[in-house]
């Protein structure tokens, strides 16, 4: 029923496309496909896309990029396929240039319906594509949330109600300060999305920095995030929940340079119209933010990966639990 559309990679095991109740039998970790797209500039993207799946895999899950190619939801990409996608759009100096959309819930079937389009996905295309899989466990670099003015704008990122809706847990560092981080967790809350910290504090991390000024549950290992996942199934709850993981302590001396740039890109948005694009705002606020600070890019990069690796070894201890 649900497999017309979904191309299932043969290296997640599972032998048919599944939704609920669905046989998992490896730790499965899925990867977002607009950070690939839309969110890092070429070659960083592609490089970023294949340390992440790498990650995973050295802690003994497997990783499943999903993006949307050739009129199917893939999940699980081959290495020609990551490459394609790094390279649509303009930077990528591909031979052919093929056309892409940055993909959310919204957009899944109109882009399922042009076959000559690429689709990558968001936070929330990506979670509605892992559950139709059977896919609990998501990494990603940083969610989409309420934007800053979002009382003017009502521009707030479907990821948010996707957590509310959709049992996958989504492991990032938080959002980035070109949002409003208070009321991103006010608006979880609503949607009653659980959410946890990595920090022992429990300060939500703010992307670039460990700290936001914002608490909420803390979390201390893999270990106590996977009993939370647990206990969230076997109640049979249907909401997501968010696991903050601060980006590795090495990389957090320039985070004070960046921030500086997030204020400015954000200025920048409101001044030239940008802040009223609707879904071309947050890439663009990205793409000036590296213009601004170079140093981000690394740091982007470091945090994506790192997050991988925490959410695969919550997906392993996931399975011990249910062994
Ligand atoms: N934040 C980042 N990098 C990203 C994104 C967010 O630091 O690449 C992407 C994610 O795919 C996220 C999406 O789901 O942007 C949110 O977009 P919007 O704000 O339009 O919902
Ligand atoms: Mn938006």
């Amino acid at each position: 029923m649900f497999s017309k559309f979904l191309r299932i990679h043969p290296s997640l095991g599972l032998s048919h496309a599944t939704s609920r109740g669905a046989a998992v039998t490896k730790p499965l970790v899925a990867l977002e496909s607009t950070i690939i797209t839309h969110g890092l500039p070429f070659p960083a993207n592609l490089e970023t896309a294949k340390a992440c799946e790498e990650a995973v895999r050295d802690v003994g899950a497997v990783p499943a990029t999903i993006a949307l190619l050739d009129g199917f939801a893939n999940v699980g990409l081959a290495p020609g396929q990551l490459e394609r996608l790094a390279a649509c759009g303009n930077k990528g100096g591909s031979k052919k240039k093929e056309e892409v959309v940055k993909a959310g819930r919204r957009d899944l079937a109109a882009v399922l319906a042009r076959p000559d389009v690429i689709g990558g996905t968001t936070v929330s295309g990506t979670m509605v594509l892992a559950h139709l899989a059977g896919i609990e466990i998501f990494a990603t670099g940083g969610i989409g949330g309420v934007h800053r003015g979002a009382q003017d704008s009502m521009d707030i990122s479907s990821d948010l109600t996707e957590l509310g809706r959709t049992p996958v847990s989504v492991f990032s560092s938080g959002v980035k300060s070109i949002l409003d981080i208070a009321r991103t967790l006010e608006y979880l809350e609503t949607q009653g999305v659980g959410v946890s910290s990595f920090n022992r504090s429990g300060e939500f991390p703010a992307f670039y920095s460990a700290n936001s000024g914002h608490y909420v549950p803390a979390v201390n290992s893999p270990r106590q995030a996977a009993e939370i996942l647990y206990a969230a199934r076997t109640l049979g709850l249907d909401s997501g929940h968010l696991f903050g993981v601060p980006i590795p302590s090495q990389f957090e001396p320039a985070g004070q340079a960046i921030s500086l740039a997030v204020e400015q890109a954000v200025r920048e948005s409101e001044e030239n119209g940008i802040a009223k694009s609707g879904k071309d705002v947050t890439p663009w606020l990205l793409k000036r933010v590296t213009e601004l600070c170079p140093q981000a890019l690394e740091n982007n990069t470091a945090l994506v990966i790192n997050n991988a690796k925490v959410a695969a070894q919550t997906a392993v201890e996931l399975q011990k639990i249910r062994a």
